[in-house]
């Protein structure tokens, strides 16, 4: 059987970090597109150049024709700009929607079949706008960022309580901004919830809100040591987390935006939520259910994902 194909749309810091993880991982072959000529050829080329230390068996090629993305099984985008310092994600809104149409129409006529994950920011309203533009099945179109902010959370938890993160399981609900909700009553050590913890006196309750904030603000804390770019590495390896459960037909239980229609209440829009991903891409959005605060905090945040969904409708009307 031929190699999976993976097609890396954006070719800059999360684009280059995709392609080496996806070779490391043999998760299948690589094309990196990008519009700046050089750039998605030399990071193939470069990652290609470290298989034999790595002995890895991957394909990877450079490219600035949508022909070369032909058949790929999956697509992740992260074409676009990255806020900087002093910068929401919301500032993004206009530059990256133009980027997500010729995406999206690159996507639609050479790869339909793909499973497409967007990555690019404002996250929740490009991949709403992306889906729109391919016009592929709303399953097959999801953003990442529930992996990423769940992640930062377990990150921030364990060295809390100083136990392995990989017992530390969390998620976080909502648009990927600063309305985002950490769930606390979801979120659990070896199973035992954080409210048990914090009552067992294993932190304390401010201790726990701030480790909240931080993780509402994780985004912004790279930027800000960073400079001149967002963070990398983790939004590249939370999206290859659901890269290969959709190419290994794993049906794990990973947050991401979603399309929900009739799902937690909402009608037709994508937001972050719980999902089963598999070989069917979205196969199922798990249906928690909330308690009276943290619906008020999911339905601000869905709120705002609408407001954005409207503003690109404003912007490009072939999307009103
Ligand atoms: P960067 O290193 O600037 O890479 C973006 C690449 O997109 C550049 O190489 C550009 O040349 C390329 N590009 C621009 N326009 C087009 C186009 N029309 N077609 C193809 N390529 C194009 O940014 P990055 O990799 O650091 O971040 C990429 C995106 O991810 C940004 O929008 C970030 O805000 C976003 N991001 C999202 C998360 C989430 O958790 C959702 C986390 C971190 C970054």
């Amino acid at each position: 059987m031929a190699r999976p194909k993976i097609a890396l749309i954006g070719a800059g810091q999360i684009g280059g970090t995709l392609a080496h993880l996806a070779a490391l991982k043999e998760l299948g072959d690589v094309v990196l597109f990008d519009i700046a000529e050089g750039i998605p050829e030399g990071k193939a080329l470069d990652i290609a150049e470290s298989g034999p230390s790595e002995g890895f068996d991957a394909s990877l090629s450079g490219t600035q024709s949508y022909a070369d993305i032909a058949g790929a099984d999956v697509c992740i985008v992260t074409a676009g700009v990255p806020r900087k310092p002093g910068m929401s994600r919301d500032d993004l809104l206009g530059i990256n929607l133009k980027v997500m149409k010729s995406v999206g129409e690159g996507i639609r006529d050479h790869a339909p079949n793909a499973f497409v994950i967007c990555i690019t920011n404002p996250l929740d309203a490009m991949v709403w706008a992306l889906r729109e533009f391919s016009g592929l099945p709303h399953e097959k179109v999801c953003g990442m960022a529930g992996v990423l902010d769940s992640a930062r959370f377990r990150h921030f938890l364990a060295e809390e309580f100083n136990v392995s993160m990989k017992d530390v399981t969390a998620f976080v609900l909502g648009g990927h901004g600063d309305t985002m909700v950490p769930s606390v009553r979801y979120s659990t050590v070896a199973g035992i919830p954080l409210p048990d913890l914090v009552a067992m006196g294993w932190t304390t309750q401010e201790k726990l809100d701030a480790i909240v904030q931080r993780t509402r603000d994780g985004g912004a804390e790279i930027v800000g040591l960073l400079k001149t770019g967002s963070a990398f590495y983790a939004p590249a390896t939370s999206a290859i987390e659901m890269a290969e459960a959709y190419l290994k037909d794993q049906k794990r239980v990973l947050p991401c935006a979603a399309y929900c229609d009739g799902d937690l209440g909402l009608k037709g829009m994508y937001v972050g939520v719980p999902t089963v991903i598999g070989a069917g891409g979205v196969e199922r959005i798990v249906n928690i259910k909330l308690n009276k605060e943290e619906q008020e905090m999911f339905d601000a945040s869905v709120k705002a994902v609408q407001g954005l969904v409207e503003a690109c409708k404003g912007i490009d009307s072939s999307l009103a």
